[in-house]
Parts: C-alpha cells; structure tokens; sequence
C-alpha cells in the first residue's frame, strides 16, 4: 500500500522522466538539423533511456496496487546557441532530476516507506552516472568545438552508441 503522498510524487517523477526524454528528443532534431547525426544517435538513445525510468516508476506504482497518472507536458526547447551550450544545458537538467530523486527520498525516509526507500536507491546511482557522463560529454565537446576533425571523430564515437552505454 501506497501512502497518497508518495504515490503522488511518484506519478509526478513519472511526468519528470518522460519530459527529460521528450526534452533530449528534442536536442536530437537540433543536431539533425546541425548535419550531426551521431549527436543525434546520442540524444535519441537517452530519451529511450529516460522513458525506461518512468516506466520504472509505473510498474513500482502498479506493483504497490497505486494508480499511475499521466500528465502532459510542456513544449521543449528547439533552439540552443551551439554545440557546448547543449551539452551545458543537459548537465543543468541532470542536476535538477538529480534534486527531485533527492526530494523524494527526503519523502520516503518522512513516511518510513522502506520498500519505496529500496526502490529509489537505483535512481540514486544512476543520478552519480548521469551527472558523471554529462561532465564527461560537456569536457569532450568543449575540446572538439574548434576542430572539424575533433568533432567529426566525436560525431562518429556518438553514432555508434547504443542504450545503456549513454
Ligand atoms: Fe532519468 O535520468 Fe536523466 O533525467
């Protein structure tokens, strides 16, 4: 059983990830657009990985006999001012996914809610992994911004990523 609190904010971390996945999907079609098609690859791999978090969440709700709600959500960002500004842009929303895992932990911990402290500590790592592989990609870009050769090699490194290696 689901304290109504809990399942709340659950439904609404929910909204969360799939908006982070609509929000990289819609980095991708930047990059399709800056003739970047490994960029692209990249981003649309992680919008797959973020809709596998949400789905995370709905089957623990459902597991939990709660009910899982939809919301929608609002337009992403189409326009940014360049490659490292992208890549600025993710590790800033990584680190607020970062803040709202947090928050609910604090929750959990409030209503003693072990099961769903459980639950949450994988999105606790993968919060650390997140924000880890957006330095890392923010460090590569900045170096391969000025160079036509760097960013092709990147280009090609992003292009044959696959999920769970994003
Ligand atoms: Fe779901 O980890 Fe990114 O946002």
């Amino acid at each position: 059983m689901l304290d109504k609190r809990m399942e709340e904010a659950l439904n609404k971390q929910i909204n969360a990830e799939l908006a982070s996945g609509y929000l990289y999907l819609s980095m991708a079609t930047y990059f399709e657009d800056e003739d970047l098609p490994g960029f692209a690859n990249s981003l649309r791999v992680h919008a797959e990985e973020e809709l596998e978090h949400g789905m995370k969440i709905y089957d623990y709700i459902i597991r939990k006999n709660g009910s899982v709600v939809l919301e929608g959500f609002e337009t992403p960002e189409r326009q940014w001012d360049g490659i490292v500004a992208v890549y600025e842009a993710i590790l800033e929303h990584e680190e607020l996914v970062t803040s709202l895992i947090n928050d609910l932990m604090d929750l959990a911990e409030e209503l003693n809610d072990h099961a769903t402290i459980q639950f949450l500590l994988w999105f606790v790592e993968e919060q650390v992994e997140e924000e880890e592989l957006a330095h890392e990609d923010l460090r590569k870009v900045r170096m391969a911004v000025d160079s036509r050769h760097l960013l092709y090699e990147l280009d090609k490194e992003y292009g044959s990523l696959t999920s769970n290696e994003e």
